[in-house]
């Protein structure tokens, strides 16, 4: 059962004192206005239940007032002072269903998860040591803190390999290929990590070098100079670059708590990437950052991302504005504020790399 708590915003309770304590306190205006004022926007208020007039059986609470999206709700007291509540979730009465199939919240997933990245390992005959993720964001979307999470979850403690942190412009400036070794055998996994200068809206990665990124032309540690693109004169240039140099998935890392404000310049910079991977057929994966920021709920418990309203309504609005599918876009939390490693987070992070090298071994069949 999971438990239905009433979440006010703050000061929100007690400025019900203020209401007038009638009988139908949603049907005068000025308690309509005064309601909508405290919320800052016009809201727009339906009667679902009033005990006076419904009765106090819970079925019939729960029958009126379940799945209605958010309620406000008042209470008198004898004593004539009213309180109130705001829920910003529906009302639901049982076991909430979750927006997403959630994993099994256990370390045995975990080492399921590891076991699979382990043993994976591009085929032979394709020449492929290893695959290529690039992580493609806007500067501060948390694709350094992605390499650190999963360094860290590899590690088995909280670790840092790529700058990650609050600047103006991005801290990460090249094109750097992260390899990961795991502990537990002595040797690197099959996949690198490629870390590259985030995207702005002023300075700009140039298109063409995201294209040169792509087809394996430019070497690892190339230094992005927004000034000026890269050549074939470019030290380290990769001139026949093979199946093994190109980037056999991209990653978009993009910061949930930033998406209803992500400037239109950074959608359109997101929107012409996909379609050079269209063109060339590299698949797409979307990692949704932050969901901490996104939900108090995920901040306070990792596992309720999937059942949280505010959670699946940004992994909504994402998978819309790069239209991409939903099955495609997954939400994580970076390691960020923690001191020590938690199962869920390594969870969320092992689920996507997952994903990620099955969408490389797509792209290499493909390609064979
Ligand atoms: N709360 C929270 N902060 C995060 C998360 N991921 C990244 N950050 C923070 O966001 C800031 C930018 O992250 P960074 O990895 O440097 O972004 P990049 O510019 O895309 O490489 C850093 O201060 C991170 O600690 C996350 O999932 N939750
Ligand atoms: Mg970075």
């Amino acid at each position: 059962m999971k438990f239905v708590v009433i979440k006010t915003k703050v000061g929100l309770l007690e400025k019900f004192a203020e209401l007038q304590r009638t009988d139908n306190i949603f049907e005068t205006d000025r308690d309509k206005l005064q309601l909508s004022s405290w919320f800052g926007k016009e809201c727009h208020f339906k009667l679902l239940y009033k005990i006076s007039r419904d009765g106090g059986s819970p079925q019939t609470f729960h029958n009126l007032c379940d799945n209605k999206g958010p309620t406000v709700t008042i209470f008198y007291n004898t004593d004539n002072n009213v309180y109130g509540g705001y829920l910003s979730d529906s009302w639901r009465n049982g076991p909430a269903e979750p927006w997403r199939e959630p994993p099994v919240w256990k370390s045995k997933t975990l080492d399921s998860l590891k076991e699979f990245i382990r043993s994976f390992q591009p085929k032979e005959e394709l020449n492929v040591p290893e695959v290529n993720i690039l992580l493609v964001g806007q500067v501060g979307a948390g694709k350094s803190s992605v390499v650190n999470t999963i360094n860290s979850v590899w590690k088995g403690e909280i670790s840092s390999r790529s700058w990650a942190g609050s600047s103006e412009h991005s801290l990460t400036t090249s094109f750097t290929k992260f390899r990961i070794s795991d502990p537990s055998t002595g040797t690197y996994l099959k996949f690198r990590l490629c870390d590259m200068r985030g995207l702005e809206e002023t300075m700009d990665v140039k298109s063409e070098d995201i294209a040169f990124l792509l087809d394996g032309n430019l070497p690892n540690k190339y230094k992005f100079n927004p000034a000026a693109r890269a050549t074939k004169d470019t030290p380290g240039f990769i001139k026949e670059p093979t199946m093994k140099d190109m980037i056999h998935t991209v990653v978009f890392v993009i910061d949930g708590s930033n998406v209803e404000v992500m400037p239109d310049g950074i959608i359109k910079k997101l929107k012409d990437i996909k379609e050079m991977l269209i063109e060339r057929d590299v698949p797409l994966l979307v990692l949704v950052t932050k969901i901490d920021k996104v939900c108090s709920d995920v901040d306070k418990d990792v596992e309720e991302v999937f059942f949280s309203n505010a959670v699946k309504k940004t992994v909504d609005k994402v998978s819309d504005i790069i239209a991409i599918p939903r099955s495609h876009v997954l939400p994580v939390k970076n390691y960020e504020k923690e001191r020590t490693l938690q199962n869920n987070i390594c969870i969320l992070a092992m689920e996507a790399l997952k994903q990620a090298l099955l969408f490389c071994q797509d792209f290499l069949e493909n390609q064979s």
